[in-house]
C-alpha cells in the first residue's frame, strides 16, 4: 500500500473492497464555542460531499446553539444534543448509532479543536478505498505533531507503545482520534459492550478491529495542538486508559491460557 502502513496485508492479498458510501464526519464537542464554526467550515470546504454531525454534551458555553445555527444554514450539517457530559466514548457511540441508522457508508472521527486537519481527510478517505479502517497516525514516517509540549508527546508515544506491546496490536498510533471507518467495520466491532469513556475508547476500537481481522491502515497526519479553548484531558482519563489497557492485556493472556478464541473482538 502506497499510503501508510497496512496491518494484515498478507492475509488480505487480492481482497476486493466495495465502493465507499456517503461520509459522515462526527465531531464530539464539549465547550468548543471558539472552534466549532471554523472546524465545520473547513470540513465542508475540504470534502464538500461529506455530512457533519456535531455530538454536543450540552456544553455550558453554548457550542450546541452555534451548531444548531450552522445546521440551520446548511443541510449537510446535523446536531446531536446529548443531555450532559458523558465522555468522548459515549458521544462517539451515540454518533455512530445515528450515522448507521441514517445509512452513511463511512463514519469519520474528528476533534473539534483543529488538531485533526480536515484538509487531510481526502487522504484518509482515499486509503479507505483499500481498507476497513484508516487511522490518522502521528507516529508513522511522515506523521508529526505541531506545538505539543514534550510532556504530551511523551504521554502519547508512551501510551501507544504500552498498548501496542501489552495488547499485541501492531499499530504505531493506537490512541489517535482521527479515523475513518467503513460502516460494515463498525457494525462488526460489537460496540454494544464498549464501556471506555475517555481516550482509551480509541485504543478499545483499534484492538477490536485488529482482533476481528479487519484490514487497518495507518496514514501519516500532522496533528496541530489546539489554539483556542481548554483541553479535556485529565488525570482521570489517563488513569482510566492505564487500568483498562492493563486489564485487557492481562485478560487476553489469561484467556489464551484457558484456550479462549483470540478472534472474539471483545476478548
Ligand atoms: N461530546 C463530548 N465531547 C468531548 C468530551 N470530552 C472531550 N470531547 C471532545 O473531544 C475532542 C477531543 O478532546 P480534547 O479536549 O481536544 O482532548 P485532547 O485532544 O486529548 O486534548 P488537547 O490535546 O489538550 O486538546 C474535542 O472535540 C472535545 O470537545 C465529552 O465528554 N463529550
Ligand atoms: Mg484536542
Amino acid at each position: 500500500m502506497s499510503n501508510g502502513g497496512g496491518i494484515g496485508e498478507a492475509a488480505d492479498e487480492g481482497r476486493q473492497f466495495g465502493p465507499l458510501g456517503q461520509a459522515l464526519v462526527i465531531i464530539p464537542t464539549y465547550n468548543e464555542a471558539e472552534n466549532i464554526q471554523a472546524i465545520v467550515g473547513r470540513v465542508r470546504t475540504a470534502v464538500p460531499e461529506a455530512h457533519v454531525l456535531v455530538a454536543d454534551d450540552n456544553s455550558p458555553d453554548g457550542t450546541g446553539k452555534i451548531a444548531d445555527e450552522l445546521a440551520g444554514e446548511d443541510d449537510h450539517v446535523h446536531v446531536l444534543h446529548r443531555k450532559g457530559k458523558e465522555g468522548l466514548g459515549a458521544a462517539y457511540l451515540a454518533g455512530f448509532s445515528w450515522g448507521l441508522e441514517h445509512g452513511y457508508g463511512v463514519l469519520v472521527e474528528m476533534d473539534a479543536d483543529g488538531s485533526h486537519q480536515p484538509e487531510e481527510l481526502p487522504r484518509l478517505l482515499t486509503a479507505l478505498k483499500g481498507a476497513d479502517l484508516v487511522l490518522g497516525s502521528r507516529w508513522v514516517p511522515g506523521g508529526r505533531v505541531v506545538n505539543w509540549p514534550k510532556s504530551r508527546e511523551f504521554l502519547s508515544r508512551g501510551g501507544s507503545t504500552y498498548s501496542r506491546l501489552l495488547l499485541d496490536v501492531p499499530i504505531r498510533d493506537v490512541t489517535g482520534g482521527y479515523r475513518a471507518f467503513r460502516s460494515e467495520t463498525l457494525a462488526g466491532l460489537g460496540l454494544g459492550d464498549v464501556a471506555s469513556q475517555g481516550y482509551c475508547f480509541q485504543v478499545d476500537l483499534a484492538r477490536r478491529a485488529v482482533k476481528a481481522g479487519y484490514h487497518v491502515v495507518e496514514v501519516p497526519i500532522t496533528f496541530v495542538e489546539r489554539e483556542h479553548g481548554d483541553s479535556k484531558m485529565s488525570r482521570d482519563i489517563v488513569a482510566e486508559a492505564l487500568w483498562r489497557v492493563t486489564a485487557w492485556g492481562v485478560g487476553e493472556r489469561v484467556g489464551k491460557a484457558l484456550g479462549r478464541k483470540p478472534s472474539d473482538p471483545r476478548s
